[in-house]
């Protein structure tokens, strides 16, 4: 896979990728070719086997994304900017219901469309440099890649207001606090290696399971209790037509290590 703006890079570790937003002059501002990349990457990868767990990173040590291209949309007319939001939200909701988990590893600023990039993936792992937050009050607009609906289901309505309504921006250590960041570490380059590390103790797993259990706990959001229940043990059932549940359940009782295929 060739990108302009995205790097794609094996790790140590079997079957776990580094992806990195590699847009440093821009602080890796989300500009159309960006976004178009990365939804033509997220497709791509869907039925990849050799992909087991990704860490999404931005390029330098300043920024992980600074948010949408504000030099790109300052011109934008109403309808432009709509279609610009959807085509951002269709590559959250690709990103979201990726089967693969992806580790945001958080290296500097995560502001407006960064912020939500990194909300859309399964787990956020910080440097104490990384800044969060939703600056698109202060430019006359409102974050417009899934921020209102994804914060609010994530922290809820009082802690996702403060922060969209104010603009402010604030620390990996109070985004922690607020359950947004998963892991803190100290440097840029430690938040990637932990994130990286976590990722391939998640690829160890069976992939079925993996990518299942992510199913299940997305779609608890939108469902009501009983309804998820119905979902979770329709999905538990179908594990058992897998060869990992054989494989996973028959390494415990031989107490030896299993070893999945993804099938
Ligand atoms: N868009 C375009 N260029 C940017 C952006 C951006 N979001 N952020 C930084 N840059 C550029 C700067 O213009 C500058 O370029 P140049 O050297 O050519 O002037 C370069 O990156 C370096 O930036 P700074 O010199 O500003 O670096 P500082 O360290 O002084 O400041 C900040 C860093 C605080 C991050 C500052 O750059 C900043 O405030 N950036 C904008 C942050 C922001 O407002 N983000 C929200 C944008 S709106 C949004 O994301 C809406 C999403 C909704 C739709 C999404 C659909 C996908």
């Amino acid at each position: 896979m060739i990108y302009s703006y995205l790097r794609f890079e094996k790790t140590d570790f079997d079957g776990v990728f580094k992806l990195v937003i590699d847009r440093p002059n821009a602080l890796n501002a989300l500009n159309s070719d960006v976004i178009a990349e990365l939804q033509s990457f997220f497709e791509k990868i869907v039925n990849d086997c050799s992909i087991k767990a990704i860490v999404l990173t931005g390029g330098g040590e300043k920024s992980f994304v600074a948010g949408a291209d504000i030099k790109e949309m300052v011109n934008l007319t109403a309808q432009d900017s709509m279609n610009f939001a959807r085509k951002g939200q269709q590559l959250l909701l690709t990103m979201y219901n990726c089967p693969k988990p992806i580790i945001a590893a958080v290296n500097g600023y995560a502001l407006g469309g960064g912020f939500e990039m990194s909300l859309c993936c399964d787990m956020i792992f910080a440097s104490e440099n990384a800044k969060f937050g939703f600056p698109e009050v202060t430019l006359g607009i409102i974050p417009g890649f899934g921020g209102t609906q994804i914060l609010r289901r994530l922290v809820g309505e009082k802690a996702a207001k403060y922060l969209i309504l104010s603009g402010e921006i604030i620390s990996a250590a109070e985004a922690y606090r607020m359950n947004v960041v998963n892991r803190l570490f100290k440097t840029p380059e430690e938040v990637v290696n932990g994130a990286v590390e976590f990722a391939a103790k998640i690829a160890k797993n069976s992939p079925s399971s993996v990518a299942y259990a992510k199913k299940a706990v997305n779609v608890s959001f939108d469902l009501s209790m009983e309804r998820g229940l119905e979902y979770e043990s329709s999905l538990f059932g179908t594990l058992f037509n897998t060869e990992d549940q054989k494989e996973g359940m028959k390494a415990f009782i031989e107490k030896r290590k299993a070893e999945f295929k993804g099938k």
